[in-house]
């Protein structure tokens, strides 16, 4: 087991991290910028390291900086929390090099993710269902207009250096083809210094619908249910539940074992995330990620596991601490992103949180850093904590939220919560009755 983990991200994720290593008895480091030094995660670890001034490039994302930092306290290992350098390949093998463990899975196999086509690629040929669409990258316009032919208009042009919804282009006629082909390989050059594109049938109202899955490494692969998480705004999630509301136990069942079984075959070590498009009962892959996600505690809630514990054991060799078959899950769980933002515009509201009180009780759980008399600095993201709630199904999940909700006070800022006090009460929310443009639709609609 290691003796000191050093936790290079920021916010709620990092104190998530730091509960998982006090608990395993391990010593605990994170990293901060000098607008952090206040921060909840400093205040909690047994040590920490100033890496620079706000910017994150030149904080949270300067791997020399977190290098030297582990080389200082003597950290074995890194977790790197979410986003920053979290699917970051060269870190991973930089870490390496350091002798240091990156909680998380093996460079490969972030780089082969990383890039969408070979991502895709690679779930085909371990047999989970894609997206139908070109073979690869579309260069040549004569080629794509035969593939979308071949698979029927709409078709999506996506970036291969992509994801997260940058980069794309829809197409429903020929006439548009060329034109999204020509933007979305500009814009992606552009964004991500690589103009590769490829074409996908274009799924008009499907539900974001993903597998957590885990890998020990040496060939042992479970997955622990789906989330849904088809409510979002500008690819930013806003709710997360888990299970679907739009699956049954057969698809469930389907579609866990091609997961578990991919993941068990590619050798795959840590946590991940297997993302599905879902439209008229079929699955189709669209991305792997290879992290943490911030919706982990939906799962954590229906299969009592702790996601990060399961993550430090398998980094350090130990294993999962359970099978498929002791993987039990019970009941539902709902989380609701809240962020320092309007509720209606979702434009940042940094500031001081002069009051700020949570709701506890039974099946509730909120994960946060921030506290009363707390300044939000503006150079980060916006999620300023998580209210993740468990009901023994939907409906008492759904009566316990809204409670939550009315105790829930953050002052001195604008946050996201008055949004779900208007969900909690909506009909299609109640019946579970939502695809990828449901929120965008209601927002547009109740201005
Ligand atoms: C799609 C799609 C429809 N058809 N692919 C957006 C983020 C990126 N991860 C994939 N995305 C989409 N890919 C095909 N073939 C629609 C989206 C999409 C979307 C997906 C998940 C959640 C919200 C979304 C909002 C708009 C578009």
């Amino acid at each position: 087991m290691f003796q000191k983990i050093l936790i290079a991200n920021r916010g709620e994720i990092a104190l998530r991290v730091l509960r998982a290593a006090k608990e395993l008895g391990i010593k605990t480091v994170v990293v901060h910028s000098t607008a952090d030094a206040d921060a909840m995660h400093v205040r909690l670890a047994d040590e920490s390291v100033c890496i620079g001034p706000p910017p994150s490039r030149d904080s949270y994302l300067n791997i020399h900086q977190i290098v030297a930092a582990c080389e200082i306290t003597g950290a074995d290992a890194v977790h790197p929390g979410y986003g920053f350098l979290s699917e970051n390949a060269k870190f991973a093998d930089i870490l390496a090099a350091h002798h240091i463990t990156f909680i998380g899975p093996s460079a490969d196999h972030i780089r082969i993710m990383g890039d969408k086509i070979e991502a895709k690629r690679t779930a085909k040929r371990l047999g989970i269902p894609c997206v139908p669409g070109s073979d690869g990258a579309v260069t040549d316009e004569v080629e794509a207009k035969r593939i979308a032919a071949d698979i029927g208009y709409p078709v999506i042009i996506k970036a291969t250096a992509g994801g997260g919804g940058r980069g794309m282009k829809v197409a429903r006629t020929e006439d548009d083809l060329i034109e999204a082909l020509q933007t979305a390989s500009t814009e992606a050059g552009a964004a991500f210094g690589n103009d590769s594109v490829y074409i996908e049938k274009y799924l008009e109202k499907p539900r974001h619908i993903e597998l957590q899955v885990f890998g020990d490494g040496d060939g042992k692969g479970i997955h622990l249910g789906e989330r849904d998480c088809s409510l979002q705004r500008r690819h930013q999630k806003v709710w997360e539940e888990a299970f679907s509301p739009a699956l049954n136990a057969e698809e469930r069942a389907r579609i866990g074992d091609i997961c578990a079984k991919a993941v068990a075959d590619l050798g795959y070590s840590g946590a991940g995330t297997i993302e599905f498009l879902y439209e008229d009962g079929e699955f189709y892959f669209i991305e792997m990620n290879t992290r943490l996600q911030v919706e982990h505690p939906v799962t954590e809630a229906i299969t009592g596991l702790d996601l990060v514990h399961e993550q430090i054991r398998v980094a350090s060799g130990g294993g999962l601490s359970v099978t498929q078959a002791e993987v039990k899950f019970q009941g539902h769980a709902i989380e609701c992103r809240i962020n320092a933002e309007d509720p209606r515009t979702f434009v940042p509201s940094p500031g001081t949180i002069t009051h700020f009180h949570t709701p506890g009780g039974l099946g509730i759980r909120v994960d946060s850093g921030v506290y009363s008399g707390y300044r939000i600095p503006p150079y980060y993201d916006s999620l300023i904590g998580k209210l993740i709630v468990h009901g023994r199904n939907r409906v008492e999940c759904m009566m316990r939220l809204r409670r939550a909700l009315d105790e829930f006070v953050v002052d001195g800022i604008k946050t996201t919560l008055p949004l779900f006090r208007d969900l909690i009460g909506n009909i299609d929310i109640a019946n579970g009755d939502y695809d990828i443009h449901w929120l965008e639709k209601y927002l547009a609609e109740s201005d």
